[in-house]
């Protein structure tokens, strides 16, 4: 039976208006069918195989980390490429070998791009100045929102991994958890077989949710959220969905041969700061009192 996702609009609009941002408050997302133009797609599309051409086995641009089978964390495998000059990262699926020879085909089998939004003019187009995002961001967040972080989520053909049940907030070190929003845009279509955005409408609402480091990844327990109230948000390229940096969300492993790119933004409110660790940690917490979002200490113990 085809499931019904609530909050799927046809198109970006200039302004949103205030019946979709009351949905945002009381679903925790959001999701259009058009807001990048085919240009844009295919400009960020290219832009992921313009930057694995430049920066991998460049030795004099990126060093290289191994992080090898014996990592306890499946989704931490896999094959690093860091910049020299920025912060700029990126990570091989844990299950494909890199080679030199062979980039586009690497390109094809990365697993996660990190700050990345300075890197090429597309993305920071995208990011920071395309007009109907910057509205929608201005309605949720404030006119004086800031940037965050910038990830690109490329779950290879075949071998992508899950990622499980999370809050993007268990991650992210701020002082208070109403005011961060993140922005996901399909770069291929994406489908529940090629591992699209699942989410819990209004799961937001209550609140931070225990998270532990599983053989998987930093997760929520499936006791902690009902996979069978999820909805699958599925996107053609161009396609967006904006959520609450509190919304439970989870992406399935790619097992068919469609890959599923995807651009992603989070931004803050300007009155959500970015605070140290400890500090977030004593507020990210459960009815005890202690920390419940993901620990990394807890990781480096396990290793
Ligand atoms: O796009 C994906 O596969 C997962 C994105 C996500 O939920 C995250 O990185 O927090």
């Amino acid at each position: 039976m085809p499931v019904h996702t609530p909050n799927i609009f046809p198109t970006l609009p200039e302004r949103p208006d205030a019946a979709m941002i009351a949905r945002y408050r009381e679903d925790g997302y959001l999701a259009f069918l058009e807001a990048l133009s085919p240009d844009e797609v295919r400009r960020a599309s290219d832009g992921i195989n313009e930057l694995v051409r430049k920066y991998a086995f460049n030795d004099a641009l990126s060093e290289r980390v191994y992080k090898d089978k014996e990592q306890k964390m499946q989704n931490g495998r896999g094959l690093l490429f860091k910049s020299r000059s920025s912060d700029f990262h990126f990570q091989v699926e844990g299950d494909y070998e890199a080679r030199p020879d062979r980039l586009d085909e690497l390109a094809d089998n990365i697993r996660k791009f990190q700050s990345y939004d300075m890197e090429l003019p597309i993305y920071d187009y995208i990011a920071h100045q395309h007009p109907r995002l910057r509205a929608l961001l201005g309605a949720v967040l404030g006119e004086d929102y800031q940037p965050y972080s910038s990830m690109a989520l490329c779950k290879p053909a075949g071998i992508g991994a899950a990622k499980p049940w999370h809050q993007d907030l268990a991650y992210f070190a701020v002082n208070r958890f109403d005011g961060v929003a993140g922005v996901w845009i399909a770069l291929d279509p994406a489908v529940v077989a090629n591992g699209c955005m699942h989410v819990i409408p209004g799961g937001h609402h209550t609140g931070p949710r225990p998270h532990h480091w599983s053989k998987i990844d930093c997760e929520i327990t499936t006791e902690e959220v009902s996979p069978a109230a999820a909805v699958p948000i599925e996107l053609p390229p161009g396609g967006l969905m904006i959520f609450d940096g509190l919304l439970p969300h989870e992406t399935p492993a790619n097992r068919s041969d469609l890959r599923r790119r995807a651009l992603q933004f989070h931004y803050r409110s300007a009155a959500t700061q970015v605070v140290p660790r400890e500090e977030y940690q004593k507020k990210f917490t459960g009815p005890a009192g202690i920390f419940i979002g993901c620990d990394y200490s807890k990781l480096a113990a396990k290793e």
